[in-house]
Protein backbone atom coordinates (compact mmCIF):
# COMPACT_ATOMS: atom_id res chain seq x y z
CA UNK A 1 0.00 0.00 0.00
CA UNK A 2 1.50 3.26 -0.87
CA UNK A 3 2.08 6.24 1.64
CA UNK A 4 -0.62 8.77 -0.28
CA UNK A 5 -4.10 8.51 -0.91
CA UNK A 6 -5.41 7.14 -4.37
CA UNK A 7 -5.90 11.13 -6.15
CA UNK A 8 -9.75 12.15 -6.72
CA UNK A 9 -11.32 11.03 -9.78
CA UNK A 10 -14.26 13.23 -11.05
CA UNK A 11 -14.62 11.51 -13.96
CA UNK A 12 -18.87 11.61 -13.19
CA UNK A 13 -18.97 14.59 -12.00
CA UNK A 14 -19.89 17.75 -13.77
CA UNK A 15 -17.63 20.34 -12.24
CA UNK A 16 -18.44 23.83 -13.90
CA UNK A 17 -16.21 26.94 -13.62
CA UNK A 18 -18.23 29.39 -11.59
CA UNK A 19 -18.91 32.57 -13.01
CA UNK A 20 -17.59 35.93 -11.46
CA UNK A 21 -20.80 37.39 -9.33
CA UNK A 22 -21.47 40.79 -11.56
CA UNK A 23 -25.22 41.15 -11.36
CA UNK A 24 -26.18 44.15 -9.87
CA UNK A 25 -29.82 44.65 -8.79
CA UNK A 26 -31.71 47.42 -10.61
CA UNK A 27 -32.30 50.40 -9.16
CA UNK A 28 -35.32 52.94 -8.08
CA UNK A 29 -35.70 56.46 -7.57
CA UNK A 30 -37.69 57.95 -4.97
CA UNK A 31 -39.25 60.65 -5.96
CA UNK A 32 -41.27 63.55 -3.53
CA UNK A 33 -44.16 65.24 -5.49
CA UNK A 34 -45.02 69.07 -4.38
CA UNK A 35 -48.67 69.64 -3.05
CA UNK A 36 -50.15 72.87 -2.06
CA UNK A 37 -50.47 72.22 1.35
CA UNK A 38 -47.16 70.61 3.38
CA UNK A 39 -45.28 72.92 5.32
CA UNK A 40 -42.01 73.61 3.53
CA UNK A 41 -40.58 72.86 7.04
CA UNK A 42 -42.12 69.73 7.23
CA UNK A 43 -40.85 68.73 3.93
CA UNK A 44 -37.09 69.43 5.28
CA UNK A 45 -37.66 67.51 8.66
CA UNK A 46 -38.81 64.46 5.77
CA UNK A 47 -35.30 64.32 4.06
CA UNK A 48 -33.60 64.79 6.64
CA UNK A 49 -34.76 62.15 8.90
CA UNK A 50 -35.81 59.58 6.67
CA UNK A 51 -33.23 60.27 3.23
CA UNK A 52 -30.41 61.29 5.87
CA UNK A 53 -29.79 64.29 3.80
CA UNK A 54 -28.19 67.04 5.84
CA UNK A 55 -30.16 70.46 6.44
CA UNK A 56 -28.91 72.40 3.64
CA UNK A 57 -28.93 69.86 0.58
CA UNK A 58 -32.65 68.67 2.22
CA UNK A 59 -33.81 72.53 2.02
CA UNK A 60 -32.33 72.60 -1.74
CA UNK A 61 -34.29 69.27 -2.48
CA UNK A 62 -37.42 70.95 -1.36
CA UNK A 63 -37.46 73.75 -3.15
CA UNK A 64 -36.62 71.97 -6.41
CA UNK A 65 -39.57 70.17 -5.58
CA UNK A 66 -42.04 73.03 -4.56
CA UNK A 67 -40.62 75.14 -8.05
CA UNK A 68 -40.82 71.89 -10.58
CA UNK A 69 -43.33 69.39 -9.38
CA UNK A 70 -41.47 66.70 -8.23
CA UNK A 71 -37.78 65.81 -7.05
CA UNK A 72 -35.35 62.80 -6.20
CA UNK A 73 -34.88 62.04 -2.96
CA UNK A 74 -32.42 59.36 -3.28
CA UNK A 75 -31.61 55.79 -5.29
CA UNK A 76 -32.24 52.44 -3.95
CA UNK A 77 -32.27 49.36 -4.32
CA UNK A 78 -36.59 48.24 -4.81
CA UNK A 79 -37.00 46.91 -1.35
CA UNK A 80 -35.52 50.13 0.44
CA UNK A 81 -37.26 52.41 -2.18
CA UNK A 82 -40.58 50.77 -1.05
CA UNK A 83 -39.73 50.72 2.50
CA UNK A 84 -39.01 54.64 2.07
CA UNK A 85 -41.79 55.49 0.04
CA UNK A 86 -43.87 53.55 3.10
CA UNK A 87 -42.09 55.87 5.42
CA UNK A 88 -42.87 58.95 4.22
CA UNK A 89 -46.57 58.49 3.49
CA UNK A 90 -46.69 57.38 6.88
CA UNK A 91 -44.92 59.88 8.65
CA UNK A 92 -47.05 62.63 6.48
CA UNK A 93 -50.69 61.01 7.41
CA UNK A 94 -49.49 60.70 11.43
CA UNK A 95 -48.96 64.74 10.96
CA UNK A 96 -51.61 65.10 8.58
CA UNK A 97 -49.93 66.65 5.74
CA UNK A 98 -50.97 65.10 1.77
CA UNK A 99 -47.51 64.79 0.74
CA UNK A 100 -46.57 62.16 -1.68
CA UNK A 101 -43.98 60.30 -2.27
CA UNK A 102 -43.63 57.42 -5.69
CA UNK A 103 -40.76 55.40 -6.87
CA UNK A 104 -39.83 54.60 -10.52
CA UNK A 105 -36.88 52.90 -12.20
CA UNK A 106 -33.60 54.53 -12.34
CA UNK A 107 -33.28 54.92 -16.16
CA UNK A 108 -29.69 56.16 -15.56
CA UNK A 109 -29.21 52.90 -14.35
CA UNK A 110 -26.78 50.27 -16.79
CA UNK A 111 -28.25 47.58 -15.23
CA UNK A 112 -25.98 44.22 -15.10
CA UNK A 113 -22.77 44.41 -15.69
CA UNK A 114 -21.62 41.66 -18.84
N1 LIG B 1 -45.54 73.64 -2.02
C1 LIG B 1 -45.46 73.56 -0.57
C2 LIG B 1 -45.72 74.90 0.04
O1 LIG B 1 -45.66 75.92 -0.66
C3 LIG B 1 -44.10 73.02 -0.10
C4 LIG B 1 -43.83 71.63 -0.58
C5 LIG B 1 -42.57 71.30 -1.10
C6 LIG B 1 -44.80 70.63 -0.47
C7 LIG B 1 -42.27 70.02 -1.50
C8 LIG B 1 -44.52 69.33 -0.90
O2 LIG B 1 -42.95 67.75 -1.81
C9 LIG B 1 -43.25 69.03 -1.40
N2 LIG B 1 -46.00 74.94 1.34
Amino acid sequence: MSDYPEPLHHDDLALETAQPRLKRPPLYRVLLLNDDYTTMEFVVRVLQAIFHHPEERAAQIMLHVHQRGAGICGVYTREIAESKVEQVLRYAQEHEHPLQCTMEPDTDDEGDTE
